[in-house]
């Protein structure tokens, strides 16, 4: 694959998020573990930085090569410079350090949530069976609302809340959505708590933040989140129009389960945040 291919891949992720109102000023961040076509796109690249040491290690990453949006920089750049809002690395041969291949220039560095990136990657990896490869991290409105909207948000409420009040949601994501409480943006911590979450769902709720969702390509990722934001769209609507008067049942849900043979997780349906 040629290298052009790829970013413009990435530039109209970005640009979607942007379009989207997801990705203020520098919010939001992307990546893509290349698969085997995709490195096609780096033969031949050397270095362009020294090894730079991990805040975490990510052994299982050894040797693989991602492309990554850069920390402070705006998504909604990426289509007008590449090369300076986006840059593909490398990790070395333990998953402790990386270098730049290409791009990053100005004195660029991969997203501050690049642990969170790392570990979530190294977990969808394994978990997958390496059908996973993209990592999106980003600040969708409405779900973020209904972290100050709800005190007592749960994996399981807000999962029963996002596929009651969309059809799509249980097919899309049948193994459920995570909350995590708030941690620091950028920290460790963050990032062990959301690679932990990635072993059995494929998106992460961060109270009062965003959300990370994950997939077999930045479609897919891109794809699972917007379903889940688009549920919580249609519950604030709702809200706003004097309240929800009817949301899909239990029945409906297994009906559309069974129809589109989904492995969902039906212990996730207990519950709707604040009691209701
Ligand atoms: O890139 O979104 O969480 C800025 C952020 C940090
Ligand atoms: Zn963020």
């Amino acid at each position: 694959m040629k290298r052009e291919i790829l970013i413009r891949h990435v530039a109209k992720t970005t640009r979607d998020m942007w379009d989207r109102g997801w990705a203020e000023a520098n919010g939001g961040n992307v990546s893509l573990r290349l698969n085997e076509e995709q490195n096609a796109a780096v033969v031949g690249l050397q270095g362009q930085s020294e090894w730079i040491p991990l805040s975490v290690a990510a052994p299982t990453l050894q040797g693989e090569r991602f492309i990554f949006t850069g920390t402070g920089r705006y998504l909604r750049n990426v289509e007008l410079a590449p090369e300076r809002n986006i840059g593909i690395i490398e990790l070395n041969l333990c998953g402790t350090a990386f270098r730049i291949l290409w791009g990053f220039e100005s004195n660029g560095r991969p997203t501050s949530e690049l642990a969170a990136h790392l570990l979530s990657h190294a977990t969808i990896k394994e978990s997958t069976n390496n059908y996973a490869h993209a990592v999106i991290h980003t600040h969708t409105p409405s779900l973020i609302a209904l972290t100050y909207a709800f005190a007592d948000l749960s994996t399981s409420n807000l999962t029963s809340l996002l596929w009651r009040m969309h059809a799509e949601c249980v097919v899309v994501f049948p193994r459920g959505i995570e909350f995590l409480p708030w941690m620091m943006a950028g920290s460790n911590t963050l990032a062990h708590a959301t690679a932990d979450a990635l072993r059995t769902r494929t998106l992460v709720v961060w109270e009062h933040h965003g959300i990370v969702g994950t997939g077999r390509n930045l479609d897919e990722a891109f794809g699972r989140i917007y379903v889940a934001e688009k549920a919580a769209e249609i519950y604030l609507a709702c809200a706003a129009a004097g309240g929800v008067k009817k949301a899909l049942t239990d029945d409906q849900l297994q009906a559309i389960a069974d129809n589109f043979k989904c492995n969902w997780e039906k212990s996730l349906l207990a519950g709707w945040p604040g009691g209701a």
